[in-house]
């Protein structure tokens, strides 16, 4: 998702310049390729092939609040999900790393925030040269528009008029909502004074980075990412096994009811969730199926799969979604509050989501990891 799409929305949609392949979830394989290079941000640098070891021992002592992922191979993708930007599915090969247990909550961004005096992109005012590298030549941008903000729900759409015009329903079920960040999650008049344990949210690719940079961490890649989701098991739709709710139990924190329409909040949780409110997986970690949406360190590519490389796979040298292909993203991954069984499905372990590296959303955070030769080079 793009902010500045959303923040012009309306203006687009009065103007027939949007459509539903603009935002539906379309197959990868049924969309046209277009490539958006990004040459103007840094490019990840692969690694060797062949020279580094697979370390399945955690060398030292455990960094705090993370856990260890043994290094080893997996087969990462799936031949059973409708979305064909999962597959095919290929072996990889990882070093091991260590990874936080849990995403980056609120807390722990205040004490980043705190400490560097750092300023989210949605606390930001947008430039009006941002907007206009993302949208249509000519469209209009008033200076109204120019305000800081970020992405939120909109439970006032009137279902009514969405069945009517669906074509544009991002637009009524998102809205850009001004004065809203990470220490404002619904707006200016709500705060995160009772969610300090919960995962920090409208922080975009570039916050994260920002945050990573200071812990002396990473973003995982979107492999890494994949193999500690799985937990050590394989083949396996969730973090947990095959079976949605063993025992009847929730194991992650979604969207039961048929959405957008009806919420039914079965998990126990409307929005966000406190970390840990649900079981780890076999690796220790909380949250990696719903929740909030991760960030990952790889651009995102529908055809990804068939190019990558086995052995520690850092994602492709360039962006493209062909739903948007003017705008770069990176990939994000585990779903969140917002996934239900008839729209997104993002809480499978093999689902692959992108957004736009300046948005953040009321629905996507991150948690880094750390590599044993981050700390070898400190
Ligand atoms: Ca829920
Ligand atoms: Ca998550």
């Amino acid at each position: 998702m793009a902010r500045y799409w959303i923040l012009i929305g309306i203006v687009l949609a009065s103007v027939g310049l949007l459509g539903y392949a603009a935002f539906a979830p379309v197959p990868a394989s049924k969309t046209t390729p277009e490539v958006k290079k990004a040459t103007s941000l840094p490019k990840v640098t692969e690694s060797d092939d062949s020279a580094t070891p697979v370390i399945t021992t955690a060398p030292g002592e455990l960094p705090t609040g993370m856990t260890w992922i043994p290094g080893g191979t997996f087969q990462m993708g799936s031949e059973k999900s409708p979305h064909e930007d999962e597959r095919p599915v290929h072996a990889v090969t990882l070093d091991g790393f260590w990874m936080d247990e849990t995403e980056v909550t609120n807390g722990q961004f205040l004490k980043f925030v705190t400490e560097s005096g750092y300023k989210t992109v949605a606390e930001r005012a947008p430039k009006r040269e941002e907007i206009e590298a993302q949208v249509p030549a000519g469209t209009p941008i008033d200076d109204a528009m120019l305000v800081p903000g970020s992405i939120c729900f909109n439970p006032k759409f009137d279902m009514r008029t969405l069945r009517k015009d669906f074509a544009n329903w991002p637009y009524q079920v998102w809205k850009y909502e001004p004065g809203a960040d990470w220490r404002h999650p619904l707006g200016p008049k709500s705060s995160i004074d009772d969610k300090l344990n919960h995962p920090v949210i409208h922080v975009s690719w570039e916050d994260a980075q920002a945050y990573c940079k200071w812990a002396g961490h990473r973003l995982p890649t979107e492999a890494e990412w994949e193999y500690a989701a799985r937990g050590g098991l394989i083949g396996k739709e969730y973090p947990w096994g095959n079976d949605r709710n063993p025992d009847v139990q929730w194991h992650h924190n979604t969207w039961q009811g048929v959405f957008p329409e009806t919420h039914d909040v079965k998990d126990g949780f409307e929005g966000t969730a406190p970390v840990k409110s649900f079981p780890a997986n076999g690796y220790g970690l909380y949250d990696m199926s719903g929740n909030v949406w991760e960030w990952c360190q790889d651009w995102y590519r529908p055809d990804y799969y068939s190019n990558s490389r086995k052995r520690n796979p850092q994602g492709p040298s360039d962006s493209q979604d062909p739903n948007e292909p003017l705008v770069p993203k990176r990939v994000q991954r585990g779903g969140s509050f917002m996934c239900s069984d008839d729209y997104c499905t993002g809480y499978r372990v093999s689902a692959r989501m992108k957004g736009d590296i300046l948005s953040g959303t009321f629905h996507c955070g991150f948690r880094t990891v750390l590599s044993p030769r981050q700390i070898e080079s400190r």
